[in-house]
C-alpha cells in the first residue's frame, strides 16, 4: 500500500483547479526503464519524458557522457553540471496532461551518480569528483530545490540485480558504456538500494513502488499492466 506524503505543490501541479502528479521511472542503467516509458506512452494518454541522454552525446558537437567514461576526474563536474540543467528543464516544463511520467529525476542524478563520483569509497568511480565540485553542486542543487518545483509524487523503482544489467548492457552496445565494469553497476545498485529501500542515504519525501526488474521484456509488460492502475492513481 501507498501512502500520501507529498511536498510541495505549486501551480504547476494546478491548472483549472485539477491536480497534476509527477511519476519518476528509476533504476541501475538498463534496468528496463525505456520499456517501461514505452509501455505507459503506448497505452495511455499520459505525457511521457524521455530521459535526454542525446543531449549529454552532444553538447554543440561535444561527447560529454563519453569524455566522462574515459576520465570521470577531469569530465565528472562537466556531465553532472549539465545533466542537472537538463533535467531541471524536464521537471520544470510545463504539464500537458494531468500525470507525467519520467525517466529519472535530478534527484537520482544527484543522491546517486554525483555522490557516487565524490563519494571515497572502494567502489568504482568513486573518490573521483574533487570535494570543491561537489560542493559547487551541492549549492547549485539545493537553490534548485528551495527555489523551483522539481516535486515528486511516486517513484517507482525498477530493482534488479547488477549481473542482469550487465548483460544487457553488454547485449545493447551503446559505445559510450563498453568500459563499464560490473563494479561500477554494483556501486550504483548499492546506492539506489540505501536512497530508496533502506532510506538511509537521502530523506525520501514521496511514496516508492518497487517492481521486480529482471525479468525479460514480456514479462514486464504483464507487471505493468499489473501495477497499471497503481502507478496511474497512487493515492486511489
Ligand atoms: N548517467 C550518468 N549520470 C547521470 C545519469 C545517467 O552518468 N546522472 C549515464 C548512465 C548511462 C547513461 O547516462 O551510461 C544513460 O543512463 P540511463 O541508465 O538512465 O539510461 P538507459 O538507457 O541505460 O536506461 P534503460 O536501459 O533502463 O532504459
Amino acid at each position: 500500500g501507498i501512502t500520501r506524503s507529498k511536498f510541495g505543490t505549486s501551480d504547476k501541479h494546478l491548472i483549472k483547479g485539477e491536480e497534476k502528479k509527477t511519476i519518476c521511472i528509476e533504476g541501475n542503467i538498463a534496468s528496463g526503464k525505456t520499456t517501461c516509458l514505452d509501455y505507459f506512452a503506448q497505452t495511455t494518454s499520459i505525457e511521457v519524458l524521455t530521459e535526454p541522454v542525446s543531449k549529454w552525446r552532444n553538447v554543440r558537437g561535444h561527447n560529454i557522457l563519453g569524455l566522462m567514461y574515459q576520465d570521470a576526474s577531469r569530465w565528472g563536474i562537466t556531465l553532472q553540471t549539465y545533466i542537472q540543467l537538463t533535467m531541471l528543464e524536464q521537471h520544470t516544463r510545463p504539464m500537458i496532461s494531468s500525470v507525467r511520467m519520467m525517466e529519472r529525476s535530478i534527484h537520482s542524478a544527484k543522491y546517486i551518480f554525483v555522490e557516487n563520483l565524490y563519494r571515497r569509497s572502494k567502489h568504482v568511480a568513486s573518490g573521483k569528483m574533487p570535494e570543491v565540485d561537489y560542493v559547487v553542486l551541492t549549492q547549485w542543487f539545493d537553490w534548485i530545490k528551495n527555489n523551483t518545483d522539481v516535486s515528486v509524487d511516486l517513484i517507482v523503482y525498477l530493482q534488479t540485480s547488477p549481473k542482469v544489467c550487465y548483460e544487457r548492457l553488454k547485449r545493447r552496445c551503446r559505445e559510450e558504456e563498453k568500459i563499464i565494469p560490473l563494479e561500477y553497476l554494483e556501486a550504483i545498485h548499492q546506492l539506489y538500494e540505501e536512497w530508496l529501500i533502506k532510506q538511509t542515504l537521502f530523506k525520501v519525501s514521496c511514496p516508492v513502488l518497487v517492481i521486480g526488474a529482471d525479468h525479460d521484456m514480456q514479462k514486464m509488460i504483464e507487471k505493468y499492466e499489473e501495477n497499471r492502475d497503481q502507478i496511474l492513481n497512487p493515492y486511489n
